[in-house]
């Protein structure tokens, strides 16, 4: 039950399938593509010396402009590119990438010189949709405990479909996470297939500057809205859910039809 609950987390943990990973890394910037890929664990990656680092990229692709951090808190089925700047190492410096000052892995550098550049102050243009050209408001309720996990009071039935949209349509969705349980909560990464979204705001707020790209999975903390825009392009069938995998299997999942 507490696993359904909170979600299982392992005692080993994996990058690309190795335990205890390393890479030997070239003196100079290096791009890192990082998935979270577990079931239910959120991380705070920091380097091991606390140095700062680039996001350059979100779930939908390059963000307008890097993003100088030195903590990335990734939920399950998010993905963030990075660039971290290994220029000022020797050969067989160690550097460790942490969740919380736990090792994740390890950079060991080697004698190889990357070629040097500058990170650009600008990536790509990212046109703002405007939320005055969106004909319908939505709300996704995450609520729940224990094994009923749901949203808007509906547990994921594969014969139902939740919510009917018209393709080309730009829409809102405000996403809430509806805080229950002795523990106040948990924080649900509400993941939806076949879009891309904006974040508006987070509790009326403007969004972290990592956020402000294409993003298909959000972290929704307890007693927090989220509110999301987006132009639906493709027709079909699609999913939304919480990206921990025992709340979704647990029935935290719906389905929309864009036609
Ligand atoms: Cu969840």
């Amino acid at each position: 039950m507490h696993d359904v609950m909170m979600g299982m987390q392992g005692g080993t943990l994996l990058v690309n399938g190795a335990i205890n990973p390393y890479l030997r890394i070239p003196k100079g910037k290096v791009r890192l593509r990082i998935l979270n890929g577990s079931n239910a664990r959120f991380y705070e990656l920091f380097l091991s010396n606390k140095q700062s680092f680039y996001q350059i990229g979100s779930d939908g692709g390059l963000l307008e402009a890097p993003v100088e951090m030195t903590k990335l808190i990734i939920s399950p089925g998010e993905r963030a590119e990075i660039i971290v700047d290994f220029s000022n190492y020797k050969t067989g410096d160690t550097i460790e990438l942490t969740d919380q000052g736990t090792e994740l892995m390890k950079f060991i550098v080697n004698d190889e010189i990357n070629k040097s550049y500058n990170i650009p102050n600008k990536l790509v243009s990212i046109e703002r949709i405007d939320p005055s050209k969106a004909i319908n408001t939505r709300e996704f309720v995450l609520q729940g405990m224990g094994s009923n996990w749901n949203i808007n009071g509906k547990q994921m039935d594969m014969k139902r479909i939740d919510e009917y949209l018209r393709l080309n349509d730009t829409e809102i969705w405000e996403v809430s996470n509806k805080a229950t349980g002795m523990m106040g909560g948990m924080p649900h990464p509400f993941h939806a297939h076949g879009v891309q979204f904006q974040v508006l705001d987070r509790n009326g707020k403007r969004p972290p500057a990592n956020e402000s790209g294409w993003k298909d999975t959000l972290l929704v903390y307890p007693d927090e809205k989220v509110r999301l825009i987006a132009t639906f392009k493709y027709s079909g069938i699609f999913m939304y859910h919480c990206h921990i995998l025992e709340h979704e299997d647990a029935g935290m999942m719906g389905q929309f039809k864009v036609e």
